[in-house]
Order: structure tokens, then C-alpha cells, then sequence
């Protein structure tokens, strides 16, 4: 069955960036369900034994009358492992070596690749993600409604943001700009 890994750090080791009262919850009830909820959809199906990302990346494998809800929990299961491991009391800063390069050579600047991503995470209507991908060897970023993820169409995804407002609201209410800008605080670049 799919299985949600430990956090890699404590539920106050964010703070004050993100503390506990958006760390917590989401992790423990928000995505736990995800999970929980895919696991008991799947529980009869052979897809049980598929890697995440496979499934996420294909989910033609499903069956037709599965497929919608299997592509939300998958999909939000993977978003949040994702995000998890990009966060890091360690984190912040800028990236080095290769995707720092990488960084300059398709966004001009890591300021300006930093503008994009804040920009895109701010602007997505209601719930999503923002992110960093990998698409054929050029670093892009965009944003997704809901569950979607650049996996769903071919991309590598690198770095997220979850831009739902549970993933925010008990520590920031309305400012998503302030959360975004907390959110820099804590990148852990090495993952
Ligand atoms: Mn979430």
C-alpha cells in the first residue's frame, strides 16, 4: 500500500516560518487522508503495488469510474510528499552547483526566477500549487489547480508550493503573500 513518510524534521522546526498550527493538521489530517483514502480506493486493485509516481504519471491504468477520485488522491499525495521534502529548518539561501546553474541559464537570475515563482504562487485562484519542473531539460515554473501536477503531463517536478489555503491560513489568514515569503526561508536547495 502507499505509505506517508515521516516528516523529515519536528512540527516546530520550521517555526517561526511555518509553525505548527499549519504543519501539524495538514500533515496529520490533511495529507494522512489522502492517503488513507487512496489506500482503501486501491485496496482491491492490483495499482496498489505501483509506485506513486507511476501512477501519478499514468492514470490511464485506472479504471474509468476510479479515475477522477484516484487522480485526487494520488495526485495531492504526491504534491505533499514533494512539498514535505523541500522544506528544511536548514533550508533557505540560494542553490549551488548545477541547479543554480540551471537557474540562471533559463531564467536570467535566481532573483528572477524566485519573482516567478512567488508571482505564480500568489496568482493561482483558490487552491494549487506553484512549481519548479524540469520539462525536457529546461527548468519552467508554473501553477496547478487542485490535485494537478507537471507530472500529470510529462514534466519532472523539483520544488513546490502548496498554495491551499489549509496549508496557510491558521498562521498567515489571508496574507498568501506573506506565507510565500516565509516559504523562501525554508527551501532546502540540497533536496
Ligand atoms: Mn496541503
Amino acid at each position: 500500500s502507499f505509505v506517508q513518510r515521516d516528516l523529515p524534521y519536528g512540527f516546530d522546526d520550521l517555526a517561526p516560518h511555518l509553525d505548527r498550527s499549519v504543519l501539524e493538521i495538514h500533515f496529520t489530517k490533511h495529507h494522512a487522508g489522502y492517503v488513507a483514502n487512496l489506500n482503501a480506493a486501491l485496496e482491491h486493485s492490483d495499482l496498489i503495488n505501483k509506485s506513486l509516481e507511476s501512477l501519478v504519471a499514468d492514470l490511464s491504468v485506472v479504471a474509468e469510474g476510479q479515475r477522477a477520485a484516484v487522480k485526487k488522491l494520488a495526485g495531492q499525495h504526491y504534491n505533499h510528499q514533494l512539498y514535505w521534502e523541500s522544506l528544511s529548518p536548514r533550508g533557505g539561501g540560494e542553490p549551488v552547483g548545477a541547479l543554480a546553474d540551471a537557474i540562471v541559464r533559463d531564467f536570467g537570475s535566481y532573483d528572477e526566477f524566485r519573482k516567478q515563482f512567488s508571482a505564480a504562487s500568489a496568482a493561482q485562484f483558490g487552491s494549487g500549487w506553484a512549481w519548479l519542473s524540469d520539462n525536457n531539460g529546461k527548468l519552467e515554473v508554473s501553477s496547478t489547480g487542485n490535485e494537478d501536477t507537471p507530472l500529470m503531463t510529462g514534466a519532472k517536478p523539483l520544488l513546490t508550493l502548496d498554495v491551499w489555503e489549509h496549508a496557510y491560513y491558521l498562521q498567515y489568514q489571508n496574507r498568501r503573500p506573506d506565507f510565500i515569503e516565509a516559504f523562501w526561508n525554508v527551501v532546502d536547495w540540497n533536496a
